[in-house]
Order: C-alpha cells, then structure tokens, then sequence
C-alpha cells in the first residue's frame, strides 16, 4: 500500500457538495481507501484572482494504485463531476491533485510528485498541516511545518476553516 495525500479544492457551487462527491467516488474506488480527512477551509483565489473563493482540503488516502494510476483516476472523477478545462487555474468544480505520493520524487510529462507549486500554497499547507505536520516532503526535504512557517502572513490569513451554516452558507 502506498501512503498518499490528495488536495480538493473547488470555487463552482455547490462546492462542499463536489468535495463530498470525489471523495465519495475515491472511497468507492476498489484500490482505494480514504484514511483522514482534513477540515474544510475557505480560501481566497491564488494565481488568476478574478474568480470565486474555493473550498479546500486534504486526504489521506492508503492505494495500490500507481501514480499515474491515480493521476488518471483523479482526472476520471473530475471529469465526473462536470469539469471543464478552460482557463488556467480557472474556476472549477473540483480540482483533485496528488500532493505527496508515497515519498516519491517524480517528474514525467503528466506528473510531477511532489506537487510543484505546494510548497508556496497556504490553501494546500495548512489542511495538509492539520492532519500531517510533521510529514516530510520530498523535493524540499521540509516538514510541513516547516514549509508553513516560510509563508508570508498575508497568505496565511487567506486560508480560514469554513463551516456550514455560519455566514450564510447555504
Ligand atoms: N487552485 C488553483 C489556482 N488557485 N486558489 C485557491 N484558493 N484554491 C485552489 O484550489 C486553487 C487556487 C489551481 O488548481
Ligand atoms: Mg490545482
Ligand atoms: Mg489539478
């Protein structure tokens, strides 16, 4: 079994909705199991800002699914879910993207493991921090703690635990 950590993230309503829902289809999976769920956090858009705040969070996830296995498998289930590929970093009604696989360092055409822009993203971080701090990440040979205390404190306070119900929700 490899040990993996996936990050979801969506920014098209109902967006808790499509996170239930991949997660939901990862379970069901045959060569997949769900093992931690982080919370839910609110986010502000990074790269092309002109868009919806996002839902963000991160999985664990046990699998004998090769990488690029679960690359496709991600990319299925995103498409499931109505996703069309537009603009870049773009609005979307789930993104699924394989953050650490298995403390492998990998890079092919598809892939790259660990996920190149992670290290630098407060959206991905601190989920990832809640339910693995202390988690090495290949690359940058850095905690994740450790990754989270390079982080500028405006990109900090863009990321903030959502609730349903609080705020207006719906
Ligand atoms: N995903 C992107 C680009 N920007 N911003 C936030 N807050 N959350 C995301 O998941 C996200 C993003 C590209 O995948
Ligand atoms: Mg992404
Ligand atoms: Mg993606």
């Amino acid at each position: 079994m490899k040990n993996v950590y996936v990050a979801l993230g969506s920014n098209i309503e109902p967006r808790e909705e499509h996170l239930s829902r991949a997660i939901d289809m990862l379970q069901e999976h045959a060569e997949i199991a769900v093992v931690k769920k982080s919370s839910i956090y609110e986010t502000a858009p990074v790269g092309y800002t002109d868009q919806a705040d996002f839902l963000n969070m991160v999985v664990q996830l046990d699998t004998s699914s090769s990488a690029i296995e679960l690359l496709t498998i991600c990319q299925t289930i995103e498409r499931n879910l109505g996703r069309k590929r537009e603009i870049r970093f773009g609005p979307r009604t789930i993104d699924l993207d394989i953050l650490i696989y298995n403390q492998e360092n990998s890079k092919t055409e598809r892939l790259t493991v660990p996920h190149p822009r992670m290290h630098e993203r407060a959206f991905v971080l601190i989920p990832l921090a809640e339910i693995e701090p202390n988690i090495c990440v290949p690359n940058w040979s850095k905690s994740v703690t450790d990754l989270i205390s390079e982080l500028s404190p405006e990109d900090m306070k863009d990321v903030t635990k959502w609730t349903q119900n609080e705020s207006g929700n719906e």
